[in-house]
């Protein structure tokens, strides 16, 4: 909680740190009341900062004070000062030793921030700034250190003892006490530091690396869980793997664990050689998680495993470099999940997601540039700008510099810098240095906020056989109010003929004609591409695989659409054209709705995806992509004003056409999936996710024509699957339908069987939170008094009032306000205990500009009403003032 007015902390206004830390030996003594740690830092002076020895300015939180020696000598309260936030002591040369002794509280420690208690037992997350809560420190990225670590408890309650790097000691202590001492050999900075002691159980294995070290891998978790770690486990060793053969990195340390938290802020944490992770991100069977959790977890188990190299070994030299590490590894671990699975599906599903919810931040009052300037809260800037649209930035690079180049560009990075703590502006050297390339206005997507839009016009010269596209760039304002200048937005592109077949591209000027696909880089505001030998007018498939995160537009007609959606041999380019046609219908319809005229469907969509359905040779997870309409959350991100019921009515009327005109189709895959899937065990594996996937969305299309088959199959499929994939599924499609009688006994009977899983109770209250139908938010407040709830719980939280907030748009959005009031009460009450969960919640308030002058003015309210509620974390005031700015 802040004690003083939160101020804005400026990238311009870096300094290097005044003194280094070589050397940070830790010891806890772990109690139920108290902890007490130990530190003992080697230090000397900064040579890079000049001569002379300026206060040392200690970074602390919430610490009580025990003792402090300087240089071996015990300092009275006159010899240093001591605010809320920094101890300063007084250094007379220019190597010392600095030895402190604090109490904290990690049993009432309710921010899950610093050391806590998850359950019964200990554990730390200290990224960004959560190590000044356990010890007083240089709590910054640029101070990078070896770390020792003995941790004493009690044995009985805490048999387990871990922290980073090697275990080289442990022995009995007395009172039944006993302890372990760690060693990690790898300078780093504090923000990486872990801790856990626990009654936890392992599963391992080991894996070879290619200079053929064994490392030994355990995952610890609660004993209940023991039987739930193979899938992570697998993917752990696919990580390693890839990280080798596709990046050349090996692992360092002779183990690497991942500890299983309840209690977690976020997904996971790279902590160095001690990964924790939110059992969410963790443990996955077929009996209690989905095929998309098992998704979740390879690809969160390969992003925390990659940070060793983006991020651990190589550093951020601030928190504005945060991108450096977040936009590099979610590329990585995207790369490594389309390797694994289905690549175009993967690509799908990420665009997807970058343009609903990235392109809605850009567009708010917390937009920033993926290398931001200014931040009040660091933790509010872990963002999707950061993460996702981070990983777009470096997947252009790659795209610029083609796959071989980049990997040259990565080597060197590494390489270089090692062991060192280094900014965006390092990286993209590298990128250069290694391809002799200029990447110096590129360098504009780190600085510049905002999504670029590109307005795309042709013309044909059939006389000259030329064909010209013209392409314009513009950035929106964004609350930095910078004058934005032209961006480098690399284009892949094809020229499709009457026949559907690519056309050999040469552009004029060039001597050959090449591929039928490649990338232009539009660099100016204004600039034109001329084709040469083109002898017929073709129709253009352009920004293919989402080559650049910008919001592209060209005067498709429908039937082009159509057109591409058959021919186009970009996977990626022909569900985008799907996207676009059912966003044309669809804005048709919410028209219609809003003159008061009665729907009509355009019948090409039916066309379309009734060809979609019948075509075997598309791979069905694909096929399951392209019959998913854009959701509500997208169709308002590219509305000027959201029209909240206009978008549902529209919506749910496509649905139930699709659904009654493709009934046959639909209901033939669904069978024969089923059938598959009764006569197949689970497997975690893409062909068995895509043969889910359809059959999934197929009943939930099915169930929409309210028919006793209908009913009677998802009955069936809910009774008697043998994984969490299905029976989910069904449960949702009875909870949205209006079977009232089967859908009060389906949530009673899973409740039942799941009551003693918190995950799959997660899944449950997600399921009810999320069902457009009316009455959502009494259920949710219903909910929230269920057993299983619980509001201390992160996971919790996200379940019943994140599912609500921002994924059940219609009821959250009710004109009454009602919505926005039970928001705001929660997140005042969230911020006296958690800020970064009541700063996350906040979101969906932050985005008034969106609608209608009634639902503005009531959301404003609520902001309004949070900002006057009493003392604000730093984490929810930036969010509120900038909301309100
Ligand atoms: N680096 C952590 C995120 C820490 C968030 C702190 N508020 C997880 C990750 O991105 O891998
Ligand atoms: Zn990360």
């Amino acid at each position: 909680m802040r004690t003083e007015q939160p101020k804005m902390i400026y990238l311009k206004d870096y300094q290097a740190p005044d003194y280094l830390i070589d050397e940070t030996h830790l010891t806890f003594e772990l109690f139920e009341d108290h902890s007490l740690v130990h530190a003992q830092l080697v230090m000397r002076r900064n040579p890079e900062r000049g001569a002379g020895l300026p206060p040392l300015v200690l970074d602390g939180q919430q610490l009580e004070l025990v003792s402090v020696n300087l240089a071996d000598q015990e300092l009275t309260d006159a010899d240093y000062q001591l605010s809320d936030s920094h101890l300063t002591v007084h250094p007379t040369s220019a190597t010392f030793t600095l030895d402190t002794t604090v109490k904290i509280h990690p049993e009432t420690n309710t921010a899950l921030e610093g050391l806590y208690k998850s359950g019964g037992m200990f554990c730390t997350q200290c990224e960004a700034e959560g190590f000044r809560k356990i010890t007083y420190y240089l709590d910054r990225p640029d101070v990078m250190s070896v770390f020792t670590t003995t941790v004493i408890a009690e044995q009985h309650s805490y048999p387990v003892l871990l922290s980073n790097g090697n275990p080289i000691a442990s022995g009995p202590g007395e009172d039944g006490r006993h302890w372990a001492t760690w060693e990690d050999p790898f300078k780093k900075p504090a923000y990486l530091f872990a801790l856990v002691a626990g009654d936890l159980w392992c599963v391992e294995d080991t894996f070879t690396t290619m200079t053929e070290r064994t490392v030994a891998l355990r995952i610890y978790v609660e004993p209940e869980n023991i039987d739930k770690c193979q899938h992570a486990m697998n993917s752990l060793k696919k990580s390693m793997r890839w990280d080798e053969e596709v990046y050349g990195r090996e692992y360092d340390l002779d183990i690497f664990m991942i500890v299983a938290v309840n209690d977690f802020n976020m997904g996971a944490m790279e902590n160095k050689g001690l990964n924790i992770f939110n059992s969410s991100a963790v443990l996955a069977r077929a009996e209690t998680a989905t095929d998309a959790a098992h998704q979740r977890v390879e690809a969160i188990v390969a992003h925390e495993y990659f940070h060793n190299w983006s991020g651990n070994r190589v550093t951020c030299r601030d928190w504005f470099q945060l991108s450096l590490k977040e936009g590099f590894t979610v590329f990585r671990d995207s790369q490594f999940s389309a390797d694994m699975n289905s690549a175009t599906v993967k690509r799908i599903q990420d665009v997807a997601y970058l343009r609903t919810h990235q392109f809605a931040e850009d567009a708010g009052p917390m937009a920033h540039a993926v290398r931001p300037d200014g931040f009040i809260e660091i933790s509010n800037f872990y963002t999707l700008t950061v993460y996702e649209k981070g990983s777009e930035v470096v997947r252009m690079i790659q795209t610029l510099l083609g796959a071989e180049g980049f990997r040259k560009g990565s080597d060197l990075y590494f390489e270089r810098h090692d062991g060192q703590a280094v900014t965006c502006d390092d990286f993209i050297k590298a990128m250069e240095d290694a391809n002799g390339a200029d990447l110096t206005q590129f360098k504009r997507w780190y600085s510049q906020a905002g999504t670029p839009r590109l307005a795309v016009s042709e013309s044909y010269d059939a006389a000259a056989k030329t064909y010209s596209l013209t392409f314009r760039q513009s950035c929106p304002e964004t609350p930095d109010k910078v004058q934005k200048l032209p961006f480098v937005i690399p284009v892949e592109l094809g020229l499709l003929d009457g026949k559907g077949a690519g056309i050999a591209l040469r552009l004029a000027g060039e001597a050959m004609a090449g591929a039928t696909s490649r990338v232009i880089s539009v660099t100016e505001a204004e600039q034109t591409f001329t084709f040469v030998d083109i002898a017929e007018h073709p129709l253009p498939s352009l920004l293919r695989g989402f080559s650049a995160p910008v919001k592209l537009s060209f005067p498709y007609n429908r039937d082009q659409l159509m057109f591409l959606m058959q021919h186009d041999s970009d996977g990626f380019n022909r569900w985008d054209a799907g996207q676009q046609l059912s966003v044309q219908v669809l804005q048709e319809l919410i028209a219609q709705h809003q003159q008061g005229l009665a729907l009509a469907l355009d019948q090409r969509l039916i066309t379309a995806l009734r060809s979609v359905l019948s075509d075997e040779r598309l791979d069905q997870a694909m096929v399951a992509e392209m019959l998913s309409l854009p959701s509500e959350a997208y169709l308002t991100e590219i509305s000027e004003v959201a029209d909240v019921d206009a978008i549902h009515t529209a919506r749910e009327f496509a649905r139930k056409q699709l659904a009654d005109q493709l009934f046959e189709g639909l209901w033939l895959r669904y069978q024969a999936n089923r059938d598959l899937s009764k006569k197949t065990p689970y497997v975690a594996e893409a062909e068995h996710f895509a043969r889910r996937a359809l059959q999934n969305i197929a009943l939930s299309y099915l169930m929409l024509s309210g028919k006793p088959e209908v009913l009677a199959a998802t009955l069936e499929q809910f009774d008697a699957c043998d994984n969490m994939t299905e029976r989910l599924t069904a449960l949702a499609v009875l909870v949205n339908s209006p079977f009232e009688e089967e859908k009060a006994k389906a949530l009673a009977v899973f409740a039942e069987n799941f009551k003693d899983n918190p995950l799959v109770m997660d899944q449950w209250f997600s399921v009810q939170a999320g069902s457009g139908l009316p009455g959502a938010l009494e259920r949710v407040k219903a909910l929230m008094q269920h057993p299983a709830f619980n509001i201390k719980n992160p996971n919790k939280v996200r379940a019943l009032v994140g599912a609500f907030a921002g994924q059940n748009l219609i009821n959250f959005h009710a004109a009454d306000g009602s919505g926005y009031r039970f928001l705001a009460d929660l997140v005042i009450q969230l911020n006296g205990f958690n800020p970064q969960i009541a700063s996350r919640q906040l979101a969906p308030l932050t985005r008034w500009r969106k609608y209608d002058d009634a639902r503005q003015a009531l959301m404003k309210g609520e902001l309004e009403r949070i900002r006057a509620s009493g003392e604000l974390s730093s984490d929810v005031f930036e969010v509120v003032s900038k909301s309100l700015a």
